[in-house]
């Protein structure tokens, strides 16, 4: 897949391309980041990107055309059918689903903004999405875009996000995390739940899908509304209530 930037800061992206499953990606060309910086796009001798709102106030907002030259640069470069998809709190939340999707597609162009944001007429004609990472205001979209970049990276076919997927596929279910433990198997008084000891494989996977579950039903309930159950997972959530209601009634 290949990932064009729109970003005035570049080198922020090396926290991706230089660590990590994400670098990995990058380096068996799973994975193809380029950027193109308006910067360079400009023709003044200040390299002039941002300019004064109209109608007043703090701040500058970026100007249309040396976004747009980046833009087409970016697009010369990228496979057909590549979206366009800005960072910014107005748009859809970005998820673990649409990530997953995104690894179908054979190109993305992620647009970074900088300052109170970008010259809105650039958005209505050149902007196929917006995507935000949630309710908070970043100073750049440079973070936002890779967050995106990095859920889309670890789970490109061929990577270890994707393999972990493939060899369980819980881990994409919607539901949070099992704990993990790993050696020693004493810590004091804290030792590694007897099931996972058992050497037993159904017994270590129905514990981990318990806990799983157990903690969604009391950390994310909102992540189990409407769904439907399996037989098995239907047993383990009365385990996880029956559980519940033995605590309630020591207290
Ligand atoms: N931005 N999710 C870029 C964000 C943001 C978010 C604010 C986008 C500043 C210039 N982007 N502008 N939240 O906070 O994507």
């Amino acid at each position: 897949m290949k990932i064009a930037l729109i970003t005035l800061f570049p080198e922020m992206f090396e926290a991706l391309t230089g660590y990590g499953i994400s670098s990995r990606a990058v380096n068996q060309g799973l994975l193809e980041v380029s950027s193109f910086n308006p910067r360079d796009f400009t023709d003044d001798p200040h390299a002039t990107v941002d300019d004064r709102p109209y109608g007043g106030g703090p701040g500058m907002v970026m100007m249309v055309e040396p976004l747009l030259r980046a833009l087409e640069a970016a697009k010369s470069d990228a496979p057909e059918n590549t979206r366009v998809v800005l960072m910014s709190p107005q748009g859809e939340v970005f998820s673990q689903a649409k990530g997953i999707d995104c690894g179908q597609m054979p190109g993305l162009i992620l647009i970074c903004g900088r300052y109170e944001g970008i010259d809105e007429r650039f958005i209505q004609r050149h902007v196929d999405e917006e995507w935000s990472i949630g309710d908070y205001v970043l100073s750049g979209g440079e973070l936002a875009a890779m967050v995106v970049l990095d859920a889309i990276a670890r789970h490109l076919p061929g990577t270890l996000g994707n393999q972990m997927s493939v060899i369980d596929e819980s881990h994409l279910d919607g539901t949070l995390d099992y704990p993990h433990y790993t050696r020693p198997e004493k810590l004091g008084l804290d030792v590694v739940p007897a099931e996972l000891l058992s050497g037993n494989h159904k017994q270590m996977s129905r514990y981990r899908r318990r806990e799983a579950l157990k903690r969604t039903l009391d950390r994310r309930p909102d992540l189990l509304t409407g769904r439907v159950f399996s037989q098995e997972d239907r047993k383990l959530l009365e385990e996880c209530f029956a559980g519940r209601n033995a605590v309630n009634a020591t207290e």
